[in-house]
């Protein structure tokens, strides 16, 4: 056996042909189970067969390739993972690279004539940006039992289709149970998306921590009128409503200067006139923190807050949560693997907490995982922005390709789990 080598070059050039599908006058939005979602799926699926993996697709979506071979098949194997769909005018490195580096390591053990103990596996999650469907993560998140399937394929997009219809439309609703998925051990790749690897330096994060996440759709419901002739004390104005809240989401949290984290990404008015006092204004909150307990405080302080505009600005207010996880704690054994294959290779390494959520987090409810970050130059992701130097996106396929080596070509223990 030759040690193996990854071959970052390819790997470079499938993340950037994949960013180039379902790209419109320049904009790149691919959107779980859409038409552009199928054309990347098929071809991540030719590249995985090219590869000579076994390709399974199972009832949810989710697409896994898989080596085994006659001596390991049976054991249960090392999973590497992420997610193929977009945001809304996307970067080409947001869950591709962690996909795509996952396919090169394979590749870079196959050629290396390595005999691995386990099967090696990479899987590409359905919607794990929850842009279109929430809640996001969804494709990991019934694969680790967290979801009812039928729940899941129920579900009614922003745009009103339901997703087992549209998994059946393009093609992905496979026949594999998704909770048949039990890694020996989950590793994820994945770019920081924030600032801290590039401020400090650093070329790994090893992933420790991910934040809770918590996701509500607000709809105030006031009474349109005229702009011009209703006195604004008589106005029940549900676009004031939702403009306090913006306000005080923000004000909030900078004031606390604590970790949560606000964000109001979606905003609809009704009907939506330059002349007409909004009748219902429909907006998100995405409140995050590290800390479950303060989570659940500012959970609380929205909720009553949400309770008190209703009540000064006379409208109407009806809250659906679209999705609530805990903040999750990766595994203390393969975070190690992590540091110590980074420290192998001189590579800056610094333990870090994720500001995002990711697949990982419902992986680790069934399995050891963990995470490995590469730097985002400026901390910028979730826009067409997003980037990560070459020789960043190699290291951390070779950290990852040393991490999973030592896993899969470990003498199984009998409990076939991994790390410490
Ligand atoms: O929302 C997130 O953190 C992830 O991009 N789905
Ligand atoms: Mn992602
Ligand atoms: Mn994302």
């Amino acid at each position: 056996m030759t040690p193996p080598s990854l071959d970052a070059a390819r790997m470079l050039e499938r993340i950037v042909a994949l960013g180039e599908i379902g790209r419109t006058d320049g904009v790149l939005t691919r959107l779980a189970a859409s038409d552009a979602d199928r054309a990347a799926r098929d071809r991540l699926v030719a590249w995985l067969r090219e590869a000579g993996l076994d390709v399974v697709i199972d009832r949810i979506g989710n697409i896994l390739g898989v080596w085994s071979t006659p001596e390991n098949a049976g054991r249960a194997p090392v999973v590497m993972g992420s997610h193929i769909d977009t945001v809304i005018d996307a970067g080409i490195y947001d869950g591709c690279y962690g996909v795509l580096a996952g396919l090169a390591v394979i590749e870079a053990l196959k050629e290396s004539g390595a005999t691995p103990l386990r099967p090696l596996a990479v899987v590409a999650f359905t919607n794990e940006e929850g842009v279109r469907f929430a809640p996001d993560m969804l494709g990991s998140l019934v694969a680790a039992g967290g979801m009812p399937l039928e729940a899941a394929l129920a579900v009614v997009g922003t745009d009103g289709a339901r997703l087992g219809d549209e998994l059946q439309r393009i093609g992905y609703a496979g026949a594999a149970d998704p909770g048949a998925l039990r890694p020996h051990a989950y590793l994820e790749l994945h770019i920081e998306q924030g600032p801290v690897l590039e401020r400090e330096g650093a070329s790994i994060g090893a992933v420790g921590r991910l934040q809770g996440i918590s996701w509500r759709r607000v709809v105030f419901q006031g009474v349109a009128n005229h702009a011009g002739t209703t006195p604004m004390a008589m106005r029940r104005d549900a676009g004031a409503a939702a403009a306090r809240v913006i306000a005080w989401l923000r004000d909030r949290m900078r004031a606390s200067n604590a970790s949560t984290v606000a964000t109001v990404g979606v905003i609809a008015f009704e009907p939506n006139a330059i002349n007409v006092i909004p009748s219902r204004a429909t907006f998100t909150v995405d409140l995050r923190d590290p800390d479950a307990a303060r989570l659940r405080r500012e959970e609380d302080a929205l909720e009553e807050f949400l309770a008190e505009v209703a009540r000064s600005e006379d409208v109407g207010v009806s809250v659906e949560v679209l999705a609530r996880f805990e903040p999750v704690a990766f595994d203390p054994g393969l975070v190690a693997m992590i540091e110590e294959a980074a420290a192998a290779r001189r590579l800056p390494c610094r333990r870090m907490v994720s500001g995002a959520g990711h697949d990982a987090q419902m992986m680790a409810r069934v399995a050891p995982a963990a995470m490995i970050f590469v730097p985002s130059r400026d901390g910028v992701s979730h826009n067409p922005a997003e980037f990560t130097a070459q020789a960043d996106l190699a290291a951390g396929a070779a950290v990852l390709l040393d991490v999973v080596a030592r896993l899969a070509c470990a003498t199984p223990d009998d409990d076939g789990r991994a790390g410490g």
